[in-house]
C-alpha cells in the first residue's frame, strides 16, 4: 500500500476537520464583499480555481484564480488567498514576497512554520491533512473543503459522500483505458483539471481537461472507443450522446452505475459531490499507475514541491 491510499481514504474525516475549523478561522478568510485573488500552483492552483468560482457565484464578491506566477500586479484586490501545501514553492513565496504588506493575505498550509505563513498576514493550517505522498490528494481536498464550509456548505453531507467515494468500486476498470478527458462547469473546471493532473503525476497517462463546452470544440477529435470522457458537476445537454457516438463511453456519478455498483446506490439518490467524484479520479488514477507497475506516491520528475534556485 502506498501513502497516497490512506490518504485518499481519510478524506471523509479530514473534511470534517475542515469544517470543523472553519468557524475558528473565519477571520483570516475572504470577508463577504472583499474583491479577492486566489494563488497557487499545481493543485492548489486548480483548488484555487474551484473556490473562486464558487465565491462569486455565492454572491460573496468578485474572485479571481491565478497561477501564482501569472497574478497581475498592477490589479487591485482587498485580500490575496494563497493555497499551498508545503509553503515552499517558489512562486507562491515570491508573490507572497511582492505583496509585502500592501494588501492583506492569507496562506493556507500544511506547515505552520513554513515561510509561506512567515511572509502571509495570516496562515491558517491544515496540519492533520499534510501528506507523505508527493501527490497531493487529502491537502487538496481539505482545503477546499475548509473554503467550501465558509461559504456555508454543509459538509457533513458532503462527508458522507466522500464515504461513498473511499469504498464503492471504481466505475471503470483502469485496464481497458487508453486515455482520459475530464470536463466541468463552473466551479468544478478546477476539479477537472486536478483529476487529470492526478493521471498525469500518479500515473504518467493520457489526461486531459476542459470546461465541458468547449469540449465539442476540438477535444472532441479525441474520444473514441476505450477512451473515456469523464464529467464532473453538470453536464452539458446533449453531450453524453455526442461522446457516446464517437464510441468513448461516457462517465458521471449520475450515470456510474451503469457500470458499478455505485449506481444501485446513487439509483433514485443525488448525483455524488463533484468534490466526492474528484475522489473516486484519485482513485483511479492510483489504480491506473499500479496497472503500469508505477508507484503513485513518487511521480518522475515531481517533488513535494518545486523550489527554484537561482
Ligand atoms: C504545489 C505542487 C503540486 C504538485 C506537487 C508539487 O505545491 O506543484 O501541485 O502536485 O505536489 O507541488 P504546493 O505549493 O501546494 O506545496
Amino acid at each position: 500500500m502506498a501513502y497516497v491510499d490512506a490518504e485518499i481514504a481519510s478524506q471523509p474525516e479530514c473534511w470534517q476537520r475542515a469544517a470543523e475549523l472553519a468557524p475558528q478561522v473565519s477571520a483570516d478568510l475572504p470577508d463577504p464583499g472583499e474583491r479577492v485573488a486566489v494563488v497557487g500552483c499545481g493543485t492548489s492552483w486548480f483548488m484555487a480555481m474551484a473556490y473562486a468560482a464558487l465565491r462569486e457565484t455565492a454572491g460573496q464578491g468578485e474572485t479571481d484564480a491565478f497561477q501564482a506566477s501569472e497574478f497581475p500586479t498592477g490589479r487591485r484586490y482587498d485580500r490575496i488567498l494563497a493555497i499551498s501545501r508545503s509553503g515552499t514553492t517558489t512562486e507562491v513565496l515570491d508573490l507572497l514576497g511582492a505583496i509585502g504588506g500592501q494588501c492583506p493575505s492569507t496562506v493556507i498550509v500544511a506547515d505552520r512554520t513554513s515561510p509561506a505563513a512567515r511572509l502571509a498576514t495570516a496562515a491558517v493550517a491544515l496540519e492533520f491533512a499534510d501528506e507523505l505522498s508527493v501527490v497531493q490528494t487529502r491537502f487538496a481536498t481539505g482545503a477546499l473543503a475548509l473554503l467550501r464550509a465558509s461559504l456555508g456548505t454543509d459538509l457533513p453531507a458532503l462527508a458522507t459522500d466522500a464515504e461513498v467515494a473511499v469504498r464503492c468500486p471504481l466505475p471503470v476498470d483502469p485496464e481497458r483505458v487508453e486515455q482520459v478527458t475530464f470536463l466541468g462547469t463552473g466551479w468544478t473546471v478546477g476539479l477537472a483539471q486536478e483529476a487529470a493532473l492526478k493521471c498525469r503525476e500518479a500515473a504518467t497517462f493520457w489526461a486531459e481537461a476542459y470546461p465541458a463546452m468547449d469540449y465539442r470544440h476540438g477535444p472532441i477529435s479525441i474520444a473514441g472507443p476505450d477512451r473515456l470522457v469523464w464529467a464532473l458537476g453538470q453536464v452539458p445537454a446533449g453531450l453524453e450522446d455526442e461522446v457516446e457516438a464517437t464510441g468513448a463511453t461516457f462517465l458521471h456519478s449520475r450515470t456510474h452505475g451503469r457500470h458499478t455498483v455505485l449506481g444501485r446506490w446513487a439509483a433514485g439518490r443525488t448525483p455524488l459531490d463533484p468534490m466526492a467524484d474528484l475522489v473516486l479520479a484519485q482513485r483511479f488514477a492510483v489504480a491506473l499507475a499500479r496497472t503500469r507497475g508505477l508507484d503513485p506516491d513518487t511521480p518522475r520528475h515531481l517533488r513535494r514541491s518545486v523550489v527554484l534556485t537561482g
